[in-house]
């Protein structure tokens, strides 16, 4: 993408305007790594502009969040990577609102200014996100916030807009901000960037089987691979590098990973030159803090403070320890077959969305869907994890689990290739049996196509 589309930049020069012509700020954004990025965006920006202000994070936008929303005391609102679904509530205020967003539209606002992806046919899912759109504004206050499409792009690999490369309004970010020199595609790599002995123990994708979560292990890879074990990715010669990823392809392979999930962890990254990392790394930052309650100081890691940077990385790690963990575990447990998916239990240990998301891609059977199931509460939490290969074949979880958790009283839905739900405790059984059939059906249908 070369320009941004006229009805975009018209959007954006109002935006400018409205800011500059208010002084006091209230910015409401989204828990995850693009809504802390998004913040920071929208915070480094308004501080440069000489403007005050507050953020808040919220985990979604719901009626009650809405009613905060419309008890702000401040000369002005901004909405970044949330508001698309609460359009016309917004547009009711008095309260001049900005809202940046890149979910689903609903609807166009009429009063207050709003930019989406989806309302100049971009699609917001893969080729624009909340940190893309909160970028964008920042630039149109003051070309020199182009510094900031470093923590734009925390935003983006957040949600996972980079893994099948860069599109839409994406790709005109990296080619205005690596015009400027601050962000460099590397070429991807099964080896993790940073230290290698802390990350091959911490990371989870992909999870290599007696490697990840096993200090001995990753003391055997790294010799195997003649490697010395204080050596990070980027001390590697070509050669060392290219016997790494070799002996863990060697291991996803005997592990059962799929080749489509390795070239999915070898995707490019994206080298962010103020802060000696790559957008992942800070994503992953920016999500912890979030997740963690931790908010505001991932908003202030993401507009650069050291301080708040450190608490970011300990946080970050101590959660990786205990997903690493409760993998290995996991792995040791192994998962319960059925005859169309297959399911475990991480009650103990939490995590359950992502240890669905990570068992499918490294250890489960990669021909049929992966559900995780936390009993902790009744009722019972459900995650689900498809492959593309399975889509292919006529599965579509949203559809199953809304179907199955209806079946025995609970409640589900999501996407086709990852979903929720839950369901009351005492008809766990009765809702694995009822999802077998769904799922089962689903094939038998896919077939006849
Ligand atoms: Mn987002």
């Amino acid at each position: 993408m070369d320009e941004l589309p006229p009805k975009l930049l018209n959007t954006l020069s109002k935006a400018a305007d409205v800011v500059r012509g208010h002084r006091f700020f209230q910015v409401y954004s989204h828990y995850d790594a693009d809504g802390v990025s998004s913040a920071a965006i929208i915070a480094k920006t308004l501080i440069r502009a000489g403007k005050e202000f507050r953020v808040t994070l919220f985990t979604t936008l719901n009626d009650n969040n809405m009613k905060t929303i419309r008890a702000t005391k401040a000369d002005c609102i901004i909405i970044s990577d949330l508001g698309a679904s609460y359009i016309d509530q917004l547009d009711e205020m008095d309260t001049p609102v900005i809202v940046l967003d890149h979910h689903t539209v609903i609807s166009e606002a009429k009063r207050i200014v709003y930019a989406n992806p989806h309302l100049y046919g971009i699609d917001g899912m893969t080729s624009g996100c909340g940190a893309t759109m909160s970028l964008l504004f920042a630039v149109a206050m003051d070309e020199s916030n182009w510094d900031l499409v470093q923590v734009a792009f925390a935003g983006i690999a957040g949600d996972r807009q980079h893994i099948n490369g860069l599109s839409g309004l994406n790709t005109y970010l990296f080619e205005e901000g690596s015009r400027r020199g601050f962000v460099t595609r590397t070429q991807g790599s099964l080896v993790p960037s940073g230290n290698l002995m802390t990350r091959l123990f911490l990371d989870t994708d992909p999870y290599i089987r007696g490697v990840s979560g096993s200090v001995e292990g990753v003391a055997a890879l790294m010799k195997e691979a003649g490697i010395p074990n204080d050596k990070s990715y980027s001390d590697l010669s070509e050669d060392e590098r290219s016997r790494l990823a070799s002996l863990i392809a060697v291991r996803l392979t005997e592990q059962g990973v799929q080749l489509s999930s390795m070239m999915e962890v070898a995707r490019d990254r994206y080298e962010l030159r103020d802060w000696r990392m790559d957008a992942e790394h800070l994503s992953n930052l920016l999500n912890s803090c979030g997740r963690s309650g931790l908010g505001g100081a991932g908003i202030a890691a993401g507009m650069g403070d050291e301080r708040c940077l450190k608490i970011a990385s300990d946080t970050d790690e101590e959660a990786a320890r205990g997903l690493v963990a409760a993998m290995v575990e996991l792995d040791r447990r192994g998962l319960t077959q059925m005859t169309n998916f297959q399911w475990f239990d991480s009650t103990d240990s939490g995590y359950t969305g992502m240890l669905c998301g990570i068992a499918m891609q490294s250890i489960a059977d990669p021909t049929k869907p992966t559900i995780g199931m936390n009993r902790s509460n009744d009722p019972v939490n459900l995650s689900s994890r498809g492959m593309f290969s399975q889509l292919e074949r006529g599965i579509d979880l949203a559809a199953a689990m809304r179907e199955a958790c209806a079946s025995v009283g609970g409640e589900g839905g999501g996407h086709r290739i990852a979903a929720g739900g839950s369901v009351p405790e005492d008809m766990v059984d009765q809702f694995l049996r009822n999802l077998d059939d769904i799922l089962g059906r689903q094939l038998a249908e896919g077939k006849k196509e």
